[in-house]
């Protein structure tokens, strides 16, 4: 890792993978892949690009276009596309990165990629975000295609702007195919797919659940955070709330929405309600200061909800970004009395969080919180992405109920994979729980080394 330009998102989830690698016996067993891992921290390909469009003033506006193609050992280049100020390159190699393995825990033949743009779609009119997409999909149609590159959705990127995509893709290449997932129920879309990560990551939990409390506990009754109040966040509350569990706060990136007392749980209405005003780009503080939000919830500017929980938390769901759990937030779930904790967002604890979630596991035994990354617990999204491509490539529409049991198959394999993988390269003390982050870096990594030896990528 010398040598190369400061990538600091890219430089962190490239320590978590080989951090857990190293702390294994995986290279004492296998010193070669060393070498696979170096192989694989390198991109296949980065196009980028400039996209030129009209603001509703006819003001020429420039934003930066990325694609990063990171593996292709296993399928296409599959991920999402992120439209948000914050993103460069680091960021969208962390995730192209993390991407690879998440998609080998799939089971799918996909490969590993992201792109985006640092376009904000906030505060925007219809007409500008149609004339961006054109713009970028311009360019990016050159590279992408549905045995090539498939992307998505990501961070700002909703069902509209992958519609306006697919519309520039198939004009300009003159073909109607499965390029883009997250598409429309009537032009190829799949069932189950805006739900499919929250629900994936609650199914994931369900699992982590049972395991630890040896059957006797599931969600009913669980006080469960989450942070976030997006299309992860949405379904992820939702599949609580049917489940039996209380949901105790969401959060946007203004602020975090929280409980007021010790008792209840955000309603269906609530979430559909919020879910309502996340569709027009609007902030939680909005709502917040409406008589039905006021009277039973708190609104705290710029926080996160971590320590802002009146009460217990049984349950951790963090899923707006990356980096939104400290190590000191970490310890103050502890405290709380936090249980489990599964990441919706991609790399959303930091490596301090990680730390102490992990040492606390392997201390603290059966009274420990035990950490699931998003790698894992949120894969449920690309792996429903993956259901997509077949209906399309089968021209052909699986039911809800269809899609909805592979999806819950799909999260089962995958937690009892990192599970299986952490006890045979990365023994827990006696009587702790296997680590979930070591087990499903070392499941995918192992996946992927091999096809790309195969293929003659390293030797
Ligand atoms: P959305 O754009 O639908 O929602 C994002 C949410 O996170 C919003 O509440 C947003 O607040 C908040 N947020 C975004 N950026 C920041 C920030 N820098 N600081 C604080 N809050 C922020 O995105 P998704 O729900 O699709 O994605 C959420 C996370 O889940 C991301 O990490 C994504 O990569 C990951 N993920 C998504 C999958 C999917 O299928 N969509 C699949 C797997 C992972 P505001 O409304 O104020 O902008
Ligand atoms: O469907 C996808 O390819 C997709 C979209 C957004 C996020 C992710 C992810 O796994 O992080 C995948």
């Amino acid at each position: 890792m010398s040598n190369l330009p400061y990538e600091p998102e890219f430089e962190q989830a490239y320590k978590e993978l080989a951090s857990t690698l190293e702390n294994s016996t995986l290279f004492q067993k296998k010193p070669e892949y060393r070498k696979a891992l170096q192989v694989v921290s390198v991109p296949e390909r980065v196009v980028q690009f400039r996209v030129v469009w009209e603001d509703d003033n006819q003001q020429v506006q420039i934003n930066r276009g990325f694609r990063v193609q990171f593996n292709s050992a296993l399928g296409p280049y599959k991920g999402g596309l992120r439209f948000h100020p914050s993103v460069n390159l680091s960021i969208l190699k962390f995730l192209g990165f993390e991407q690879i393995f998440k998609n080998a825990l799939t089971g799918l033949n996909m490969g590993g990629g992201k792109g985006g743009s640092d376009f904000d779609p906030k505060g925007k009119s219809d007409n500008e975000i149609r004339r961006f997409c054109v713009s970028f999909m311009t360019e990016l149609c050159k590279h992408i295609g549905a045995d090539t590159d498939v992307p998505a959705g990501d961070i700002g990127v909703t069902g509209r702007e992958v519609g306006f995509m697919f519309g520039q893709y198939k004009k300009i290449r003159n073909s109607w195919e499965g390029v883009l997932t997250g598409k429309g129920g009537s032009w190829g879309g799949s069932l189950i797919r805006p739900e499919a990560t929250g629900y994936g990551v609650v199914y994931y939990v369900e699992h982590m659940i049972k395991y630890a409390t040896q059957g006797k506990e599931s969600f009913a009754g669980k006080r469960v955070a989450i942070s976030g109040s997006g299309n992860v966040a949405q379904y992820a509350a939702l599949k609580v709330i049917e489940l039996g569990g209380s949901v105790v706060s969401l959060s946007d990136s203004q602020g975090a929405l929280v409980l007021k007392g010790e008792e209840g749980s955000f309603t269906e209405e609530e979430i559909n309600t919020i879910a309502a005003i996340k569709v027009e780009r609007k902030q939680i503080s909005e709502l917040a200061n409406t008589e039905a939000f006021s009277s039973k919830f708190k609104y705290i500017p710029g926080a996160r909800p971590w320590t802002n929980i009146v009460g217990r938390i049984d349950v951790a769901l963090p899923s707006a970004t990356q980096n939104e759990v400290s190590g000191d937030e970490a310890k103050a779930l502890i405290a709380a009395g936090c249980k489990f904790i599964a990441e919706g967002s991609n790399m959303g604890s930091t490596q301090d969080a990680i730390d102490v979630f992990e040492a606390d596991r392997d201390t603290k035994k059966s009274e420990a919180i035990w950490y699931a990354p998003g790698k894992a617990a949120n894969a449920g999204g690309v792996a429903v992405s993956g259901l997509e491509m077949a209906q399309n490539s089968a021209r052909v529409n699986w039911t809800r109920e269809e899609v909805d049991s592979r999806l819950k198959k799909i999260m089962e394999d995958c937690f009892n994979n990192g599970l299986a993988t952490a006890k045979e390269y990365a023994t827990p003390s006696k009587g702790a729980l296997p680590s979930l982050v070591a087990g499903s870096n070392i499941a995918g990594f192992t996946k992927v080394a091999e096809a790309m030896k195969d293929h003659g990528d390293w030797w």
